[in-house]
């Protein structure tokens, strides 16, 4: 059966990998299955036909015959029970990698989303400055102890799984801040995700999409 994805018809970013339909092309290609891809523009993500299937009027979404799914973590996931690659089969690992999937969405990435927003979206306001250092701190807190937990491992729990593909997702776009290079080990982590021949695969097709002409 297709499977469709959705993506920006052409991305703020400029195809740096940073929208979210990275990480579902990603899971895609980790589990070898083709897909296609509906670009939708902003107007369009507010559409009914859209909202229909992405209540928030965001991307990216996900369908496949009558399922139709948004949000990437469940997307992810439900790729990662459908085919082999994503999750290992013992059931402790399994929960173990699960829960570095919900570790990635609700405890790293929340305070890496509002430093874009203070970086991007409040710079102009007066008060920027002062809050930006809490703003960066609240990020190093999550920092301190994802990079004690990896230590010197290659994924978080053993093999390569979902978690660490939300994961390196996530952290991917603290990149331009500087702070990721605070963390040598987490550093060396997000390069190891991005040399997966799966990522490089999924970059390509979205760099493809929205680099700049020229
Ligand atoms: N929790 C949802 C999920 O994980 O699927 C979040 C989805 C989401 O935020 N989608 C964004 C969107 O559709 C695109 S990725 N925004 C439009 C809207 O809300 O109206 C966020 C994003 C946008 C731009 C860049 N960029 O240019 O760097 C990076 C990330």
């Amino acid at each position: 059966m297709t499977i469709t994805i959705t993506a920006f018809e052409r991305s703020p970013d400029g195809g740096k990998g940073l929208a979210r339909d990275t990480r579902v092309r990603w899971a895609l290609e980790e589990v070898r299955q083709p897909y296609e891809v509906r670009f939708v523009s902003f107007a369009r993500m507010k559409a009914p036909d859209h909202l229909a299937i992405h209540p928030f009027g965001q991307i990216p979404t996900y369908e496949e015959g009558s399922l139709s799914l948004f949000e990437t973590g469940s997307i992810v996931f439900h790729l990662a029970e459908q085919h082999a690659g994503l999750l290992p089969k013992d059931r402790n690992a399994r929960a173990r990698a699960i829960t570095w999937m919900f570790a990635a969405l609700n405890t790293v990435e929340p305070p890496i989303l509002e430093l874009t927003t203070a970086r991007i979206f409040e710079a102009d306001k007066p008060w920027s400055e002062a809050r930006l250092p809490l703003v960066k701190d609240r990020v190093r807190s999550r920092l301190d102890s994802l990079s004690a937990h990896l230590g010197v491992a290659d994924w978080l729990d053993d093999a390569f799984s979902a978690g660490d593909l939300l994961m390196v997702s996530v952290l991917l776009r603290l990149r331009m801040s500087g702070i990721l290079d605070e963390y040598q080990n987490l550093a060396a982590y997000v390069a190891r995700g991005e040399a997966r021949p799966a990522y490089i695969r999924a970059f390509a097709a979205q760099f493809a999409i929205n680099a700049p002409p020229g």
